[in-house]
């Protein structure tokens, strides 16, 4: 959804930055030493300006958190860790400054002397100076660079749609249903927790076009038991859900009785009065007679279409908007 640069490791920094300082050429200098001179100077602006500019831009790539909306903002805290997060930008930050200041102590070290050999030492001594300070932020720059491949993997929210948040225990057919009604192609299986993170469709009702959020499969239990996987939900649910979808599995095939699973609905209306909530009974190929809510088979379709419009009267009638609101 951003976009960061990859970020590269300490070693393949001091690489980069070491291979195009070879390339320094020295034209018109008025002797020998006075070449070499330049040679070495020049050799560490080069070195310095790559590791700068490269540091500095993985800073500034890195989108600031507080000025996301919550749902990033929550997401991000989630699965990368923002004060992680907030260190290893302080420490690339710091060794920006450090690099910068070395190459200017060593710059008017070389300045000063009139010995060839002690301008060669010099540079070197900076080179090695630099190479150990990136290694001591490599921990950092591995971290960014997984942390901008966990924020890159963030689903695209549209602020501007309604949005629908498909919840319920795990295995009760809530992929199953999204896939039949959405855009989103969100994996299906006999198992509970195939889906382990957010997956975003687009609907379309007589041509309003919503976002419907499948979400990982939730168990009835407090928010502090709850895993990363769940997490996902729960924030889905806070902070996205104009309308929330609740799916049961009546026929219990997914693995948690109707009790467990009526519970775990309990909680949820708890814990979100403001959200518009729908209780949507699932399986209904496998049912027999009517129950006490709507029902649908995911499966065969029975039922889908006329879900899909009881969705699109809901959203059309309600004006307040839920999303990125905290
Ligand atoms: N018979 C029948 N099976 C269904 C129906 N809907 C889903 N299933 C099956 O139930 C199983 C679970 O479906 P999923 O859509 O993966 O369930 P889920 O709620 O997304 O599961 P998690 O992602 O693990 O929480 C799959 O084997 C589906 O084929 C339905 O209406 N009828
Ligand atoms: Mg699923």
């Amino acid at each position: 959804m951003m976009k960061i640069p990859t970020v590269m490791t300490a070693d393949e920094l001091i690489e980069s930055a070491f291979r195009r300082a070879t390339k320094v050429q020295i034209i018109g200098a008025r002797s020998k030493i006075d070449k070499i001179k330049q040679m070495d100077m020049a050799k560490i602006n080069s070195v310095s300006d790559k590791v700068e500019t490269a540091l500095r831009g993985y800073v500034k790539a890195f989108p600031s958190l507080d000025r996301m909306p919550p749902f990033y903002q929550e997401m991000i805290g989630l699965l990368v860790g923002t004060d992680q997060l907030k260190k290893s930008l302080g420490a690339v930050d710091w060794c920006a400054d450090q690099v910068n200041r070395i190459a200017r102590q060593y710059r008017t070290g070389i300045k000063m002397t009139k010995v060839i050999s002690s301008m060669d030492e010099l540079r070197a001594e900076m080179y090695g100076r630099t190479a150990s300070l990136l290694r001591q932020i490599d921990k950092d720059l591995r971290f960014l660079n997984k942390a901008r491949d966990q924020i890159k993997a963030l689903p695209t929210i549209d602020p501007e749609a309604r949005t629908i948040v498909i919840a319920g225990a795990p295995n009760v057919g809530k992929s199953q249903l999204v896939a039949a009604i959405s855009t989103a192609k969100p994996k299906v299986a006999t198992y509970p927790f195939t889906t382990k993170e957010i997956t975003v469709g687009v609907l379309v009702v007589k041509r309003v076009r919503y976002q419907i959020i499948d979400t990982p499969g939730l168990l009835d239990r407090p928010l502090d038991e709850r895993n990363q996987i769940e997490r996902q939900a729960i924030i889905a649910l806070r902070h996205l859900a104009d309308l929330v979808v609740f799916l049961l599995d009546p026929t219990g095939s997914c693995g948690y009785p109707l009790d467990y699973q009526l519970s775990l609905l309990e909680q949820i209306k708890e814990q979100y009065p403001k959200s518009k909530l729908i209780v949507v009974e699932n399986k209904a190929d496998l049912l027999a007679g009517k129950g006490e809510n709507p029902r649908v088979s995911a499966l065969t379709g029975e039922g889908v279409e006329e879900l899909v419009l009881e969705i699109g009267t809901i959203l059309a009638a309600s004006s307040e908007r839920n999303v990125f609101s905290s």
